[in-house]
């Protein structure tokens, strides 16, 4: 057996928190060699809540989890961890505006930026899930001195998911044989599913859809499939985030299929004329622990409009939230 990882999930107690521990746990992560320990980190309020959470996972008696902590305390709860999952975060309430959520949410995501580039372990990799996704990662990035660019990234991958299996099911075809589907941009309704490069068991997905239903349905409903589900369930998603949490994580250490790309939320190096230091989702693969992007590909006048306009809201959303940037 390998010595443990130490894996810090923030907001544990929630939705997202209690779908994902108990896989990570089971070993869903890293496969069945890798022992973890897990920290659990919630508010205060919220402590007695994740206590239970602690007693179920114990109460599995999972193999692969060897330590627990759980804590509302930022230095010990991102103490020499390896893996880092950014869940938690304020959601709007009432009559809040996108300013306002945007702050509250700054609130948290800075700190946190500071503590993880204090406590964590040198080669730390972070993905940040809480909303507004791209732009609390950007926080947390400014804030994070001792950390590079590239380890931080924001989630995109269930929009990515969501993506696939839309298709997949409209074509009439199982979900893997769909290849490079791209979701650009941000986590919100701006984001772009991509079909130009695509695949469906080799053939160009363009020739196997007419383009109206594209433009029309397929893509407003990827944007939108967040509120269906909370529509159908009484709730957000959250067993099928957790999954694509760690789709992200697993890809980004032990590599992505080198025969398709995943989309990744990260910082802007001005590929495809998307402004630097902005948290923008881009095609990549990952290899080695590390991710490229895949920055060769063409693209049509309509990817390039939806591209940029993905790209002005991050740019609203960074002055919104510039005093936060160090
Ligand atoms: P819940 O409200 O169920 O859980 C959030 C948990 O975070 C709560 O237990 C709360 O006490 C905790 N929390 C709040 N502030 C915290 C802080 N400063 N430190 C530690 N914990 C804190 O939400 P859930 O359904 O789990 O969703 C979590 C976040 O994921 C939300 O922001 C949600 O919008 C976002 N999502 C992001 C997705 C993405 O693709 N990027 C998709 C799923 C999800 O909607």
């Amino acid at each position: 057996m390998k010595p443990p990882v130490t894996i810090a999930i923030t907001g544990a107690a929630g939705n997202i928190g209690y779908a994902i521990a108990f896989r990570i746990a089971a070993g869903d992560l890293f496969g069945p060699d890798q022992p973890v320990n897990l920290n659990l980190i919630e508010i205060e309020p919220a402590l007695p809540a994740l206590e239970g959470v602690v007693m179920e996972l114990r109460d599995c008696a999972f193999p692969l989890l060897h330590d627990i902590v759980a804590t509302a305390d930022l230095d010990t709860g991102f103490g020499n961890t390896d893996y880092v999952f950014l869940i938690g975060s304020r959601p709007r309430t009432k009559g809040m505006e996108r300013q306002d959520l945007l702050s509250a949410n700054g609130a948290i995501f800075k700190p946190q930026g500071q503590a993880i580039s204090a406590n964590a372990s040198k080669d730390v990799r972070v993905l940040v899930v809480g909303n507004p996704a791209n732009t609390n990662a950007l926080i947390a990035l400014h804030n994070s001195p001792n950390l590079q660019p590239h380890q931080i990234t924001s989630m995109m991958r269930l929009d990515h998911n969501r993506a696939i299996s839309m298709l997949a099911e409209k074509i009439g075809k199982h979900s893997t044989s769909v290849k490079n589907i791209t979701v650009w941009g941000n986590h919100s309704i701006t984001q772009f599913p991509d079909l130009q490069h695509c695949t469906v068991d080799g053939e160009a997905a363009y020739s196997l859809i007419d383009q109206d239903w594209y433009k029309h349905e397929y893509m407003g409903r990827v944007q939108k499939r967040g509120a269906e589900i909370i529509e159908a369930r009484g709730a957000s998603s959250a067993a099928s985030a957790a999954s694509a949490a760690i789709d992200h994580m697993r890809d980004w250490v032990l590599g992505s299929p080198q025969d398709s790309w995943v989309s990744m939320g990260l910082c802007s190096a001005g590929d495809y004329n998307v402004e630097k230091d902005l948290m923008y989702s881009f095609p990549v693969n990952c290899k080695n622990g590390n991710y490229e992007t895949i920055t060769n590909l063409e693209l049509n006048e309509f990817s390039q409009e939806m591209i940029a306009l993905s790209e002005q809201e991050l740019i609203k959303e960074r002055d919104m939230v510039k005093d936060l940037l160090s």
